[in-house]
């Protein structure tokens, strides 16, 4: 096992990480940036070494200084969390090049799943049904638009070196997709440095279910079901569950086979996530893969009952994997996101000093968290604040804990998305399981309707 773990990382997933190392008795060492001297994940650590000012770039971001930090510490391992330098082949790589051991997947599965069309045709070669779409990145307008006819239009124009919904454009006829093209191409270039993009049919209607998957050095892949992902807001999630209300267990083993035989083609090690939508007629189709631990992670722990930090620290010590195949949803759980955003001025950041803050507890009641009473929200980072992760034996159950537990929550000085999420697990057709990835546009529409009928 390793020696000492470094978490180049923030927030709650960095105490996440802390909290699994503590299980596994490996003393941890965190890096930190001068606007989180005062933040749990740096109380809790064996160590602390602060790099840099509080932008990401000079800091979470700063490979040399994250690199050194390993080096002096006697670290032999690095965990990345989520974002910042997560899914960063360049990263893993150097990481790999320092001999110490990147807590994830190879720089090339970082790299080919990294890479929207390597990825999808890597999952179609190995049997797993994609969106129809062309093969290859397309240069030139015209190859592109006589690709999107042989499809069939609406057709989505994608990045290849997109993912999570940016650069995305859709084209419902011949007559408007260069124009579309050409902002899509403009777009990709700007954000990814590449303007290359593919193309698939658009598939309306779908919900967004993800498989956990998880593999190890020894060429073994398992997956823990499902997550139902539908109810996001400009491709951010706000609400995720397992077992998803659109899947059965027949669905689940099909799902969840297809994305292993994805994942074992490649030898990936690592937890991963492979994303699919799933149509109303129950076909589904491969999206993306995400070569990291997720946000989410929580909902299929303790949907499951397994600990999936642990396991990927194991997995990257060379252990086999300690998760049987045919691993079962007992329970269901649901996830709240908890950001410090003000859900009444479209969603705006509202950092600033939380002045109180009760988390609530209890059997079934799970809260992932690095604030506190007094703890100072900086305006450098991504705005999520707590998780609330709740667990029952049915989804009506889990439903009427969330609602409690959001009801206890306390937290004052900042805006939150609490009221938010009440709204959405009161709503008639989030509790009968009727969502898809438009839930929430349906949402705000008929709001607006009203406002303006009222
Ligand atoms: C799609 C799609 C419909 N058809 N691809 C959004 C994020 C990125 N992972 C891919 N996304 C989509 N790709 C085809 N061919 C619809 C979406 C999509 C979506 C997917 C999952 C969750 C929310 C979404 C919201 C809008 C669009």
């Amino acid at each position: 096992m390793f020696e000492r773990v470094l978490i180049a990382n923030r927030g709650e997933i960095a105490l996440r990480v802390i909290r699994a190392c503590r299980e596994l008795g490996i003393p941890t060492v965190v890096v930190h940036s001068e606007a989180d001297r005062d933040s749990l994940h740096v109380l809790f650590s064996d160590e602390a070494i602060c790099i840099g000012p509080p932008a990401a770039q000079h800091s979470y971001l700063n490979i040399p200084r994250i690199i050194a930090a390993a080096e002096i510490t006697g670290a032999d391992a690095i965990h990345p969390g989520y974002g910042f330098l997560a899914e960063n082949p360049e990263f893993a790589e150097i990481c790999e090049r320092s001999n110490i051991t990147f807590i994830g997947p190879t720089a090339e599965q970082i790299r080919t799943m990294g890479d929207k069309v390597a990825a999808r045709r890597t999952m179609a070669a190995a049997g797993v049904p994609v969106i129809p779409g062309s093969e290859n990145a397309i240069a030139d307008v015209r190859a592109a638009r006589e690709a999107a006819e042989e499809i069939g239009f609406p057709v989505m124009i994608k990045a290849a070196a997109g993912g999570g919904g940016k650069g995305m454009r859709i084209a419902r006829s011949a007559s408007e997709f260069d124009r579309l093209f050409g902002m899509a191409k403009v777009e990709a270039d700007a954000a990814f440095g590449n303007d290359a993009l593919y193309i698939e049919k658009l598939l309306e209607d779908a919900r967004h279910v993800e498989i956990q998957v998880i593999g190890d050095r020894h060429s073994r892949g398992v997956h823990l079901g499902e997550r139902d992902c539908s109810i996001q807001r400009r491709h951010q999630k706000l609400i995720e569950e397992a077992p998803s209300p659109a899947v059965d267990s027949q669905l689940r083993a099909r799902m969840g086979d297809a994305a292993v035989r994805g994942i074992e083609a490649i030898s990936y090690v690592g937890a991963g996530t492979v994303e699919f939508l799933l149509a109303r007629d129950g076909q589904f189709y491969f999206l993306e893969m995400n070569t990291r631990i997720q946000v989410e992670h929580p909902v299929t722990e303790e949907a499951t009952g397994y600990d999936l930090v642990k396991e990927q620290i194991a997995v990257a010590a060379g252990e086999p994997l300690s998760i049987p195949d045919g691993v079962e949803l007992r329970d269901h759980a649901i996830e709240c996101r908890i950001n410090a955003e003000d859900p009444d001025n479209d969603f705006r950041p509202s950092p600033g000093r939380i002045e109180t803050f009760h988390p609530p507890g209890g059997p079934g009641v799970r809260v992932d968290t690095h604030v506190y009473d007094g703890y100072i929200v900086p305006p450098f980072y991504d705005s999520l604040i707590a998780k609330v992760i709740v667990r029952a034996g049915t989804r009506d159950w889990a439903i009427e804990r969330a609602r409690l537990a959001l009801d206890m929550f306390v937290i004052e000085g900042v805006h939150t998305t609490i009221p938010f999420l009440k709204k959405v697990l009161d709503h008639p057709d989030f509790r009968s399981g009727d969502i898809d990835t438009h839930f929430l546009d349906r949402m705000r529409a008929r709001r607006l309707e009203g406002a303006a009928a009222g």
